[in-house]
């Protein structure tokens, strides 16, 4: 008999990487999804995936959509990916960030635990955590958020934790370093920049305004980091695993490397405004994977210089075939 997951959050970037992932290794996938006012299927789509799926709708600010989503499903194992996860909207939206990525977090643990507690759970924790602490960063690295994602993010790991050792619960934190794709939100820096390189190649813009560029990032490609969520679910017991490259890059170098692939010097175009700039930064993450290498023999394959091409070629290759893409948008309406 296959085994059954949710996944929470499955109509974002991570949600259709994994669902494929899944689909591809024999699952029965259901995907939790919030109704929103304009349908918001295209990442599955993009990945040809949406046709092996059943989709729930539930809201991690909805109990009993939960629980209806469990009983509907009744899962093996929960993958909780939902979450407001843009660290700069949480400065704006610091209420709603904490009940949806904390809070969120308990609401899908005591749900598990009244269904059944022996459903194995993901929570998509994250390195934003660290903060303020300087790199590199492991399990074992003081947290320190700087922003109410951050801090929202932080609660629901710890109590992760606190099922895991209080309930005997087979509960799993991913403390996933950043990671991309081109079906990446463009609300983050990596699609700005790989969109905005392709609307200045085409005509379309004349510059790219970002905030910091010294920021520093562990990147990595999507796609290899959801492989990491289901081995950590294979293991005896529960635990927590830092997912990253090792390596770090700055805004810049990736403005640099973006603009580059399509023969443009990345001074010409790029503008620092202060309005993408946050009340509080996190200047450098850079993670060590060593255990999750040792431990579920996990590593990245995609690089850092592969990564950004990928995410490059993508949005060149949108902007050059309009129809296509404008067809594959009204089909999936
Ligand atoms: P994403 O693209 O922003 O997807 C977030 C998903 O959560 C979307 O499907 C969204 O639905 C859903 N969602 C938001 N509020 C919800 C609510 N109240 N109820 C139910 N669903 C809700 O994020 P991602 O990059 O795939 O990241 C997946 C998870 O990993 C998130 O928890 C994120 O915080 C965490 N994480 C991400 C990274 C990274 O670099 N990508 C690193 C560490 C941790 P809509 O489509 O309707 O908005
Ligand atoms: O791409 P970002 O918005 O990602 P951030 O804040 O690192 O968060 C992402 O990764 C986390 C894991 O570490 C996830 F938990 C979280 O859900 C999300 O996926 O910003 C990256 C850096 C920041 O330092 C930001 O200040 O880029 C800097 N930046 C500079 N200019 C900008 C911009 N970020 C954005 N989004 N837009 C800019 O114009």
């Amino acid at each position: 008999m296959a085994k059954r997951a949710l996944i929470t959050g499955v109509t974002g970037q991570d949600g259709a990487y994994l669902a494929k992932l899944l689909v591809e290794k024999g699952y029965k996938v259901y995907g939790g999804y919030r109704r929103t006012s304009t349908r918001n299927f295209w990442r599955l789509h993009y990945l040809d995936v949406k046709k092996d799926i059943e989709l729930i709708p539930m809201d991690l600010i909805d109990q009993t959509s939960i629980l209806m989503a469990l009983r509907k499903s009744d899962p093996h194992e929960v993958y909780n990916l939902a979450a407001q996860s843009f660290v700069g909207a949480s400065f704006d939206e610091a209420i709603s960030t904490g009940e949806i990525s904390g809070l969120g977090v308990t609401r899908m643990l005591d749900s598990v635990r009244f269904y059944n507690p022996s459903i194995r759970f993901y929570q998509a924790s994250t390195s934003e955590m660290y903060g303020a602490t300087p790199p590199p960063h492991n399990e074992d690295s003081m947290f320190r958020p700087q922003s109410p994602y951050a801090a929202a993010k932080l609660y629901g790991h710890w109590v992760t934790g606190n099922y895991r050792t209080g309930y005997k619960m087979h509960a799993s934190s991913g403390i996933l370093f950043n990671h991309e794709s081109p079906i990446r939100g463009v609300d983050f820096v990596t699609k700005k920049i790989t969109d905005t390189v392709a609307r200045i190649k085409m005509g379309y813009s004349k510059e790219l305004n970002l905030g910091n560029l010294d920021a520093h990032r562990d990147w990595g490609f999507a796609g290899d980091y959801v492989e990491a969520m289901w081995l950590m679910l294979q293991q005896s017991q529960g635990d927590d695993y830092v997912v990253a490259t090792g390596e770090c890059h700055s805004v810049r170098e990736f403005c640099e490397a973006a603009f580059s692939r399509v023969g443009l010097n990345y001074r010409d175009y790029v503008k620092v405004k202060d309005e993408f700039k946050r009340p509080l930064e996190v200047p450098s993450l850079l993670g060590d994977a060593t255990k999750a290498r040792e431990k579920l023999g996990w590593k990245p394959k995609v690089t850092f210089g592969e990564l950004v091409q990928m995410m490059v070629d993508a949005d060149m290759e949108k902007y050059q075939n309009p129809t296509k893409h404008s067809e594959q948008f009204l089909k999936h309406m």
